[in-house]
C-alpha cells in the first residue's frame, strides 16, 4: 500500500467509525452551504442578516493571526444568521445532518439562549428543542441539547437562563440533558456562576464547564474541587501548557473527563502545534478524553477529520481509535442513549475485528 492509499483508508474509517459529539456549540458549527441557506431564507423574508460577511471572515484557520479572544467576535456573525425562530429551526436541523452524514450517531449540541428582535430567550430554547424532535422523525442520529451560560452574562442574566433550562430539562428530559459555561474566558468569573450551576445540577441537569482556555491556575482548581460531570478544553492545566503540578494533580486524581479539541486549540493558538496537545499526558494518566469539534463551522473541521488528525498525530492504530469512540460513549449525558450508542459502537468493532 502507498503511503496515500493508507491515508485514504485511515479517512474513510474515521468517516465510517460511529462517533459520539460532546463539545459542538451551534453557533459556531454552521458550515458555508448552512450559512447560504440561512442568508437565503433572510433574503426571502425581506430581512436584512445584518451580516455581508463572507464564509472567509468567520473561518479561524490555522495560520489566521486571529488568536482566542478575536475568536469571539466571529460568532456574532452566526447571531446574526440565526435571530429569527425559522433561521435557528434550519440552522439546528442542517447541523445535526451534518454531523450525521459525517458518521456522528450521537451528538450533544449546545447553545447560549438569547433574546433577539424575533425571540424571547424561551422561544430560543423551544425553538431547538422543537427542531430536534422533529429531526428525531428523519434522521437516525440521536440528538440532545446542552443549554449554555455565556460567562459575559450578569448572574441575573444566568439564573434566568438557568430557570428556563431546568423548565425545558423538567418538560423534554429526552432532549435537554445539561448545562455548561462557556464564552470568552477573560471575561467573568467562575465563582459568580456557582449559585446557577449549583441549582441545575440540583435539579438533576448534568454539568460541563470551559476550563483552562487561559492560564488561570485558581479558577482551574474551584472549577475541578466543585466536580463538574465534564469539561471543555482542559488545555491550560498541564505545567507545560501553562497549568501548575496542583491543577495536573488535581486532575489527575479526579479524572474528570475533557472534551478536548484539537483544530479548535491549534488555531486559536492555545497550543503551538498538534503534538504538543495534552491528549498523550491525559492518556497515561488515565484522564478520560472525549474527541471533539468546538466550533466546526469556524475551524473548518468535522469529527472524522479530528479522528484522523488524532490518529496520525499521536500514532494510533485503527483499533485505539475505535476505542476512543468507545471510551467517549461512556461519558455521554444522557443514561438511556448511552447503552444504545456504546452498544452500535461495539457491533462496528465487533464487525471490523478489531
Ligand atoms: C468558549 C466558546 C468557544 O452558543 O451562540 N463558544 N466559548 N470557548 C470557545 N472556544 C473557541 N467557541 C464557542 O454558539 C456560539 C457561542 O459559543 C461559545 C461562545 O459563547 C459563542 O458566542 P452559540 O450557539
Amino acid at each position: 500500500m502507498t503511503q496515500n492509499e493508507l491515508v485514504m483508508d485511515l479517512t474513510s474509517f474515521c468517516r465510517e467509525l460511529p462517533k459520539v459529539e460532546l463539545h459542538a456549540h451551534l453557533g459556531g458549527s454552521l458550515s458555508q452551504s448552512t450559512m447560504l441557506q440561512l442568508k437565503r431564507l433572510y433574503a426571502d423574508s425581506g430581512i436584512p442578516d445584518k451580516t455581508n460577511a463572507f464564509f472567509d471572515e468567520f473561518q479561524i484557520a490555522a495560520g489566521d493571526t486571529r488568536s482566542l479572544s478575536d475568536c469571539f467576535q466571529v460568532f456574532s456573525i452566526a447571531h446574526s444568521l440565526t435571530s429569527m425562530p425559522q433561521a435557528l429551526a434550519l440552522a439546528t436541523s442542517l447541523t445535526l445532518e451534518e454531523f450525521q452524514n459525517d458518521g456522528c450517531v450521537y451528538i450533544e449540541l449546545r447553545s447560549t439562549p438569547r433574546e433577539t428582535p424575533y425571540m424571547s430567550k424561551k422561544e430560543y430554547i423551544d425553538t431547538i428543542v422543537q427542531a430536534i424532535r422533529r429531526s428525531s422523525i428523519n434522521l437516525t442520529i440521536i440528538s440532545k441539547l446542552i443549554i449554555s451560560i455565556d460567562r459575559r452574562s450578569t448572574s441575573q442574566s444566568a439564573e434566568e437562563t438557568t430557570d428556563l433550562a431546568i423548565e425545558f430539562y423538567q418538560n423534554y428530559p429526552e432532549v435537554v440533558v445539561g448545562i455548561e459555561l462557556s464564552g470568552d474566558p477573560t471575561a467573568g468569573q467562575f465563582k459568580d456562576f456557582v449559585p446557577a450551576l449549583t441549582r441545575a445540577r440540583e435539579a438533576g441537569m448534568k454539568i460541563t464547564l470551559h476550563c483552562g482556555e487561559i492560564c488561570n491556575p485558581a479558577e482551574i482548581l474551584e472549577m475541578l474541587a466543585w466536580k463538574p460531570d465534564r469539561i471543555g478544553h482542559g488545555t491550560m492545566i498541564h505545567p507545560r501548557l501553562g497549568g501548575t503540578t496542583e491543577t495536573w494533580e488535581a486532575l489527575c486524581q479526579l479524572k474528570i473527563p475533557v472534551e478536548i479539541c484539537l483544530t479548535s486549540n491549534v488555531n486559536t493558538k492555545l497550543i503551538a502545534n498538534y503534538e504538543a496537545h495534552q491528549f498523550k499526558e491525559c492518556c497515561e494518566a488515565m484522564v478520560p478524553v472525549i474527541i471533539c469539534t468546538d466550533d466546526k463551522g469556524v475551524f473548518a473541521t468535522s469529527l472524522s477529520q479530528e479522528y484522523q488528525i488524532c490518529a496520525e498525530t499521536f500514532g494510533l492504530d485503527q483499533s485505539q481509535v475505535a476505542r476512543l469512540a468507545l471510551d467517549a460513549s461512556q461519558h455521554i449525558f444522557d443514561d438511556d442513549a448511552r447503552k444504545l450508542v456504546t452498544d452500535k459502537i461495539l457491533n462496528f468493532i465487533e464487525c471490523k475485528e478489531l
